[in-house]
């Protein structure tokens, strides 16, 4: 059954001619993928188009059609329609927020749970796997079927956000879709490598730091802590972490997992990641936010601080969802 925002987006797009469309800082697959797939899309219907994100698409998306064609800043032409993808919230485009909101009509796609849904249309879906689901209903509507570089672009998104359809949200909806993209051209082994397996030595070596930080989980709750100085001596970049969270949360006696990265001194990027655990009310409670058994927040103090705060916030958490199970 399509979505009838998906049709009230297809309508506000046909209306537009000239159209900005950005997503979230520090894009991940699912917001790189979802910007591609949409920015061509949108081209093929003869649409002015200009794509952003706040910070740049990593090039380990290179892979993907159009990845060049991602900027920084917002159009230098009035858009008449803004479309932000993949924000959970519209402060998550950063930079990009004042010039995005300004646009005669907004329109927010997600699939966050909508914590501060945006815009004139909200197509916020928190059951869809990912953001490139909600982009991929939106074609028909607008007569359109991928081309076979539109569907690498979505079945990117929907590898990245179910985990290679491992995680709970891989549903029979979103394993249709990969079924459909893959008949529409997308090459399964070849994304799922690009995305998953490709990565620079240094990212390996800054994984092997992630693993040896490890300890004991502490009543169910596993903590990895990657240092400045750790970032530093392997050359690896922030974004070399992707993934490297969802490994950890299996490791046996572990109900919920953090990965503590400190970005700049005593400033720490937290990914959390739950097994039977709402950490996204965790990650809400340190002005964070996300999905419910993946979230995320920033903390500020030293390492032992900013661990002890956290493992006190998880084990509360882990009562609560005892008490509720
Ligand atoms: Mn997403």
């Amino acid at each position: 059954m399509p979505r009838p925002e998906a049709a009230q987006v297809a309508r506000a797009v046909e209306a537009a001619s000239r159209i900005f469309i950005a997503v979230h800082e520090n894009p991940d697959a699912d917001a790189v993928g979802s910007l591609l797939a949409m920015r061509s899309m949108l081209l093929s219907l003869g649409k002015q188009v200009h794509p952003a994100a706040p910070t740049p698409a990593p090039d380990r998306f290179a892979y993907l059609a159009g990845w060049d064609s991602i900027v920084t800043e917002p159009p230098p032409w009035p858009p008449d329609l803004g479309i932000a993808l993949d924000c959970d919230g519209s402060d998550r485009l950063a930079g990009l927020e004042e010039a995005l909101l300004a646009c005669p009509t907004v329109i927010d796609i997600d699939h966050h749970r909508g914590l501060e849904p945006f815009g004139d249309i909200q197509f916020v879906v928190p059951v869809a796997a990912a953001t490139a689901q909600l982009v991929a209903e939106i074609a028909p509507e607008l007569d359109l079927s991928p081309t076979p570089e539109q569907a690498s672009a979505l079945y990117t998104g929907l590898i990245a956000d179910t985990g290679g359809f491992r995680f709970t949200n891989t549903t029979p909806e979103a394993l249709r879709l990969g079924a459909d993209l893959i008949e529409a051209g997308a090459d399964p082994a070849e994304m799922a490598r690009l995305l998953f397996s490709v990565r620079p030595l240094a990212a390996a070596k800054l994984q092997a730091r992630a693993l040896s930080s490890l300890q004991e989980p502490i009543d169910g709750v596993l903590i990895a802590t990657l240092t400045e100085a750790d970032f530093a001596e392997t050359g690896a970049e922030a974004t070399d972490t992707d993934g490297l969270i969802d490994s950890f949360r299996d490791v046996t006696g572990t109900r919920a997992a953090a990965l503590l990265k400190e970005c700049d001194h005593d400033v720490w990027q937290v990914s959390l990641r739950g097994n039977d655990v709402d950490v996204a009310s965790v990650a809400a409670s340190f002005g964070g936010g996300g999905h419910l058994f993946a979230a995320g927040c920033t903390l500020t103090g030293t390492r032992e601080a900013v661990t002890s705060r956290l493992v006190e916030a998880l084990q509360h958490a882990l009562e609560e969802a005892s008490h509720d199970g």
